[in-house]
């Protein structure tokens, strides 16, 4: 037996499944566990999947979750190093020995009456010195259906571990979906992930950001490199025809996918999509940072997407390409079969059942779609994939943005002053929470470079790590923040934000090619207001003067907030950090 029969055969005797499946990941394979999702498994009662309007909506199947498992659960996910300042308090922590007896005692019989999937999947591309070879185990089809589109999954992969033999170990059971029983164990050090009690893609697609994030960021680590939660893009000047590759974390549900789709609403601009959720970030041969997307999918929000908001997503949903497309938990519009979410284009239909199954009553107030509905569909869909996409090496980076969603105080964009200065505001960012976890507190919360549920290990030692590439190369990318939301005395948003970011993009692009000034203020740099292609926009002097505002008591609260945060990290604080707070405490009195 080789390392992964073996490490199969083990979990079948603990799990103790009806029948085991080796998947290869092709279009085939897809189909027939479509229609085994159809017939035979179901969740709650109901079928794993459903056909959509075939017509309108080409290889499009929907999936509804258990009601109680709809998002992330980070309360219930532990990061499980020997030792737990590792871990830091940035994580929830349990000793391995504990967490392994937890999940064994869990997973005992777990697949009894099932059937065991085996998935062979690469992260990245198979040619790619970057790329990860992986063995996910599941007991859903809507899991195995799932990474087909989200990785490159297949056979081979099984030739390429048994000759290198390191991989990285997924263990996934949807168990009996009881919420008290839901456990996401990651074991870095194993290069495991152990997951139980949940469907839902961040706790069930294991090669997403169990392993892409928490272990990689791990394997960062020690190996000198980046794992983060990152859209990567490239915006062509169509004149020149140069294309500037950028980077940019936000937390989920703050429009990475939307950014990562841009249609551009200024000529001469065009944005190429290369991933919009995870960027693995190498220092390349050349000194400059290249960047891959380990993954072959998006996972988007559904609700807000249209024709309006992103048409090449709507392009992509529809493409009826690469099979299938999966839409979980949205309504459905039950005359013609089609899925529906707040925000779709049109008249809202008249007869929908609601994300639970439940005709739809408008005048309830209440959602038809769940607000973290999603869709999973493939990369190779979208009308704007870049032709660097399958590129091995990745794509150079010319500038980093880094953001969140705040009503107030934070400005449109702000340019660091250098990299250092650039990581410290990355660090400091804040942004409210939005429905892609389950159990937060309304309101901001610090998340460092759109990391802190993501990060496998104390994130002191992440920041270090971030100032660590000043040692190791002088040609480094801008770092700038964003926030795209922030809102006017009546709680409108003031930037147009969507399309129209384009005009910030290529603000950078210019900034980049010092082709441009910037002014001065205590937080960093921000644009002139004569540098900023507004044309078309409602965006005045007077909107401009606001979405830029820097006051000094929301300031000064925000400092002591900031300052708050990073306490925890204690003596792990790079000192860089304590000279930046330093600097906003003397600006902000
Ligand atoms: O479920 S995921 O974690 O993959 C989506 C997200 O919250 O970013
Ligand atoms: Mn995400």
């Amino acid at each position: 037996m080789n390392q992964v029969e073996k490490w199969v055969d083990e979990v079948a005797q603990l799990t103790k499944p009806d029948k085991i499946y080796w998947c290869d990941g092709s279009e085939e394979e897809a189909h027939k566990l479509i229609e085994i999702g159809i017939k035979e498994e179901k969740i709650n009662g109901n079928p794993i999947f459903k056909e959509l309007n075939q017509t309108s909506w080409p290889t499009a199947y929907y999936h509804r979750s258990h009601p109680t498992d709809v998002a992330r659960t980070e309360h219930l996910t532990y990061v499980c190093h020997p030792d737990r300042n590792l871990a830091g308090p940035n994580n929830n922590w349990m000793h391995p020995d504990d967490a392994k007896s937890l999940m064994t005692k869990l997973s005992d019989g777990c697949m009894k009456g099932k059937t065991m999937y085996v998935l062979p999947y690469m992260m990245g591309h198979p040619q790619s010195p970057y790329a990860k070879a992986c063995v996910q185990i599941t007991d859903v089809s809507y899991v195995a259906v799932s990474m087909r589109i989200m990785t490159r999954m297949s056979k081979t992969v099984l030739d390429k571990i048994s000759t290198d033999r390191d991989f990285v170990k997924g263990l996934h059971s949807v168990g009996d979906f009881d919420p008290n029983k839901r456990f996401i164990m990651h074991f870095p050090d194993e290069h495991l992930v152990w997951s139980v009690g949940s469907g839902y893609g961040g706790n069930a697609l294991l090669g997403k950001k169990c392993f892409s994030l928490r272990i990689a960021s791990w394997l960062g680590l020690k190996e000198g490199w980046l794992a983060e939660h990152m859209v990567i893009i490239g915006i062509e000047e169509l004149e020149t025809k140069n294309v500037y590759y950028i980077l940019a974390a936000f937390p989920s549900a703050c429009g990475k996918t939307n950014l990562a789709m841009l249609e551009s609403k200024l000529p001469g601009y065009r944005v190429w999509t290369l991933g919009d959720d995870i960027a693995w970030i190498n220092v390349g041969p050349d000194g400059q940072l290249y960047a891959i997307n380990p993954e072959t999918g998006l996972f988007g929000v559904a609700p807000g997407t249209s024709m309006k908001t992103n048409p090449n997503m709507m392009y992509s949903l529809k493409a009826g390409k690469f099979f299938p497309t999966l839409i979980t938990n949205s309504a459905i519009d039950i005359d013609k079969n089609e899925p529906w979410w707040e925000g779709l284009d049109g008249e809202i239909p008249k007869n929908l059942v609601d994300w639970q199954g439940n005709a739809w009553d408008q005048t309830k107030n209440s959602k038809a779609a769940h607000p973290n509905a999603r869709f999973t569909v493939s990369i190779y869909n979208s009308p704007t994939l870049s032709k660097e996409f399958d590129n091995p090496k990745g794509v150079p980076i010319s500038a980093i943005i880094i953001g969140g969603r705040r009503s107030d105080r934070i400005p449109l964009i702000v340019e660091g002053f250098n990299w250092s200065h650039g990581v410290f505001m990355g660090a400091r960012t804040g942004s409210e929470t939005t429905a892609a976890a389950i159990g937060l507190k309304p309101g901001v919360r610090r998340d460092p470079m759109a990391m802190l549920p993501f990060c496998g290990y104390n994130m002191g030692d992440y920041f270090k790590h971030w100032l660590s590439f000043q040692t190791r190369t002088n040609r480094l990318p801008k770092i700038f923040t964003a926030n795209w939301f922030r809102t006017d005395e009546n709680g409108n948003f003031m930037w147009p934000g969507f399309g129209d970011n384009i005009r910030i993009l290529k603000w950078i692009i210019d900034r980049v090619n010092n082709k441009v000034g910037a002014k001065e203020t205590p937080l960093g740099l921000i644009p002139k207001f004569e540098d900023l292609n507004l044309e078309g926009t409602n965006v005045t002097k007077d909107v401009y003067e606001k979405l830029f505002a820097i006051n000094n008591d929301e300031w000064k609260q925000e400092t002591e907030d900031i300052e708050q945060f990073l306490s925890q990290f204690d003596k792990r604080l790079p000192e860089e950090f304590f000279d930046e707070l330093n600097k906003l405490k003397f600006s902000f009195k």
